[in-house]
């Protein structure tokens, strides 16, 4: 696995300037999560920054499988992209949903 590989390697990194295993860790840990930790913005299913009419469209689309998903998409965060995603995101462009 290459992130395997990337941890193992900054593991070895950071011995080699002497701290230790455990600091070591909590050091690339921190690295990683702020580098994978990016929280994605719900309803910005074209992924363009912004959450518009365009990301209602495209949930859309994704529900009618004529693209594929993302994440982002999943704008109400149950695990399933479908028409509630459109209402949520509908609601996230009029800042009437509260979001986690
Ligand atoms: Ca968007
Ligand atoms: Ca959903």
């Amino acid at each position: 696995m290459k992130q395997e590989t990337l941890i193992t390697g900054g593991i070895e990194m950071l011995k080699r300037l002497g701290l230790g295993l455990v600091a070591s860790l909590v050091l690339l840990l921190g690295m990683l999560g702020g580098v994978l930790a990016d929280p994605p913005l719900w309803g910005d299913a074209n992924l363009d920054g912004q959450v518009n009419m365009a990301d209602v469209t495209r949930i859309e689309q994704i529900i009618l499988s004529l693209n594929p998903p993302t994440l982002e998409a999943d704008s109400n965060q149950d695990g399933k992209i479908n028409m509630a995603d459109v209402t949520c995101t509908e609601y996230r462009i009029l800042g009437i949903w509260s979001s986690k």
